[in-house]
Formats: C-alpha cells, sequence, structure tokens
C-alpha cells in the first residue's frame, strides 16, 4: 500500500531480541489474550509478552519520528480488519476483526502491559459505498481510521484526517503504541482506555464509534493480578449497552451460555473485569447488583494495608461521562453463589427504556439459575430506535 510503504525507510538492522512467536489466541467472544499470559492462569500476576520478531525488519524501518520516545522498535505486530457486520434492525454496523471473519462490536480487547510497544495494522475492508452512506459531509475523504486513548502516540499514528494518518477503502497503514512505564517523570499508562474510529461520516467520527469501530484497551502494570473473564460494555446513546438496547443486551442460553457482548457469565469466585466506555453524549452510571468494588485503578485492592484500604472507597456505581473509561473487577457471586444481577445504568429512565442487562453467576452444571426477563422489556429496543426516529449512528 503506497499509503503504507510511504513511511518506511531504509534503516540499520533490527536489534536482536529474544525470539518467540506467541500464538494469539481468542478467548471468549472478543477477547484477545496471548499465550504467555493465558498459560500463567488466573490469580498470576501480568508478564511482559515475549518478543514476536515477525516482521520486525519492516517495522524497525519506520522512521524514528513515527515512534514514540522509549520506543526502540515494537515488541508485537497485530493485524486489524475493519469490515461492514450485518444490519441491525436496518441500522450498517461496522466492527474490528482480529481477522475480517472475526469482526465484532465492541472489537477485540486489547491487552498490554507497560513497557510494551505494540503494532497494528489496520485494514480498511469495509466498502466504499457504506463509508459513502455514513458520510455527512460529500467532501470528506472515505476511510476508517484507529484512534486510542491513555497510551503513548506520534501524529503518525493519531487516526485523524487532519494528521492524515487514516485508511482509504482497500489500504492498509500500521499504527504504534506505547504503554509508557511508570517511572521517572511519568505516571504510566496502566489503566482501562477504548479505540475506535475517527474517520467515518465526518472528522471525528462519530458515525465510525456509533456503528460499533470502538473497543477495549487494558494496559497492565508488572505484578497485576489477571481477572478470570474481562468484558467490554460500552454505554451509548439511545439506551445502548454495545449498541443493543434491553432484551437484545442479553441474548444468554439458559442451558448453554456462550460468554460474549450480549452474554454476560461467570463462575462463583471468579474474578470479573469489566472495562466500562462511555460513547456518545449522554451522561450514564454503571451499577451491578449485589456486588461492589475499589474505586481504585483496577477495582481491586489485593492485601491487608488498612490506610490504603480505608484511603479507597468501596462503591457499587460509579459515573460515566462521554469519552470516559475505567476498570472494575468483581468477585462473583462473592459470599451469595450463583445467580442473576442486573447491570444497568442508574439514571432511572435510561434504566427503564432498556440500558439494562445481567451478570449470571452460574450454577454448578454451567446453567443460569432461572430468573424472569422482565429486567429488559423485550420491546425495548425496537420501541426505543423508532421513537428516536433514526438509527444509533448519531452517536
Ligand atoms: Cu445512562
Amino acid at each position: 500500500m503506497e499509503k503504507e510503504t510511504s513511511r518506511l525507510g531504509t534503516v540499520g538492522g533490527p536489534r536482536l531480541m529474544a525470539v518467540a512467536i506467541l500464538a494469539v489466541t481468542l478467548v471468549g467472544a472478543g477477547v484477545l489474550r496471548f499465550g504467555g499470559l493465558t498459560a500463567a492462569g488466573p490469580g498470576a500476576p501480568a508478564a511482559v509478552p515475549a518478543v514476536n520478531t515477525q516482521q520486525q525488519a519492516e517495522l524497525a524501518a519506520l522512521a524514528p519520528g513515527d515512534r514514540p520516545d522509549g520506543c526502540i522498535q515494537p515488541d508485537r505486530r497485530i493485524q486489524l480488519y475493519a469490515v461492514e457486520l450485518p444490519r441491525d434492525n436496518n441500522q450498517i454496523r461496522l466492527g474490528y476483526g482480529l481477522t475480517p471473519e472475526t469482526a465484532s462490536y465492541p472489537g477485540p480487547l486489547i491487552e498490554m502491559i507497560e513497557g510494551e510497544c505494540l503494532a497494528i495494522t489496520l485494514h480498511n475492508d469495509v466498502p466504499a459505498a457504506t463509508l459513502e452512506a455514513l458520510r455527512q459531509d460529500p467532501n470528506h475523504p472515505l476511510g476508517v481510521s484507529l484512534h486510542t486513548h491513555g497510551v503513548k502516540y506520534t501524529p503518525a499514528s493519531d487516526g485523524t484526517i487532519h494528521t492524515d494518518s487514516w485508511v482509504p477503502p482497500g489500504g492498509q497503514r500500521t499504527y504504534i503504541w506505547f504503554a509508557k512505564p511508570r517511572g521517572a517523570g511519568s505516571q504510566g499508562t496502566a489503566g482501562y482506555w477504548w479505540y475506535h474510529d475517527h474517520m467515518v461520516g465526518g472528522p471525528h467520527g462519530t458515525r465510525g464509534q456509533g456503528t460499533g469501530l470502538f473497543g477495549g484497551l487494558v494496559v497492565r502494570r508488572q505484578g497485576d493480578i489477571r481477572p478470570n473473564r474481562t468484558y467490554v460494555t460500552a454505554f451509548g446513546d439511545l439506551q445502548s449497552i454495545n449498541l443493543k438496547r434491553g432484551a437484545a443486551t442479553d441474548t444468554c442460553d439458559p442451558a448453554n451460555p456462550v460468554p460474549g457482548p450480549t452474554c454476560l457469565i461467570a463462575k462463583p469466585g471468579e474474578r470479573v473485569e469489566f472495562l466500562v466506555i462511555g460513547m456518545g453524549n449522554d451522561m450514564h452510571t454503571f451499577h451491578l447488583h449485589g456486588h461492589s468494588w475499589s474505586d481504585s485503578r483496577t477495582g481491586m485492592l489485593d492485601g491487608t494495608n488498612k490506610a490504603l484500604a480505608d484511603a479507597v472507597p468501596v462503591i457499587d456505581n460509579k459515573a460515566l461521562g462521554p469519552g470516559d473509561s475505567f476498570g472494575v473487577t468483581v468477585v462473583a457471586g462473592d459470599s451469595v453463589g450463583a445467580g442473576n444481577w442486573m447491570l444497568h445504568c442508574h439514571m432511572q429512565f435510561h434504566s427503564d427504556q432498556g440500558m439494562a442487562t445481567m451478570l449470571h453467576v452460574l450454577q454448578p452444571d454451567g446453567t443460569l439459575a432461572p430468573h424472569s426477563a422482565d429486567h429488559a422489556p423485550a420491546a425495548a429496543s425496537d420501541a426505543t430506535a423508532a421513537h428516536a426516529g433514526h438509527e444509533g449512528a448519531h452517536q
């Protein structure tokens, strides 16, 4: 791709680093984990993934100005595809995927460890006609991009029109993210972030986010205890959670639930991590029944430091504004076992109109505990969309 090639130059050979090709695996729906980390299992401290030398020569040749300070060369490379997905209530849906076939909304959860430098090559497989249908201004170029929060990147990886860091239909482009570690003069980048398009529809990518081009990014710190499960919950306009409302937010098969964006399940005792994202224009709150967490970076405080524990409040409801993101870790069914726990926005009119789903803490046989579905009015999804008069893409 011309756009890509133009950023490559001739630089000295890449320095030799430890060689280990990691198998990238999908765990659950849309969750990206890495062989070494997954194998470590829950409860084990996070470790820096081993170096993937694939295409290191090409990446090392990126102009120094295209990499943040401290990122000598990328430690790892992944591919990300932007594709069109089946419509939802006749609304256009786009998604990011590690492969075109696995694209989803939210997109794959991307995990990094502080100190890691990641190269992501974005492929724009969205048909030009679809991008044209979403375009708000006929003079705006057709393209998609990848913009992220929280980590370090240069203008070349900003994913905006004014930095010319976007991808036309059929093209590709490599973005470099650096999870700068905590150290002298730096607060680090560990946290719960999100990435999204900044191009579709107009210069702010409003319609890209609103049609599904968004996902979660977790930067862990060395020594962090890993969760057993991570769910991304993006609260958006039109009272949506992950662009769904009402019954559509919770599609678990009671006898054989499969975890995913619309089926939040856990076994009792598991550490369940939620990455909560505020999209669109409205304020929301993240509220979970029957569980609480520390209002700290991860939602968990381990150890017995009483002064620290007293300094951090324990909460079960947290405000979420546009662009905000945070992480919450809870122990599923702590002291209460299996059950069905509402997860909803506590702005009551949002909840009433379908901004509610459930965390299902499973029974020993892996099925859902019996419950009525009246937490999620079946008609809310269509009724809310119809009432709004147009598609959710206006976020
Ligand atoms: Cu709300």
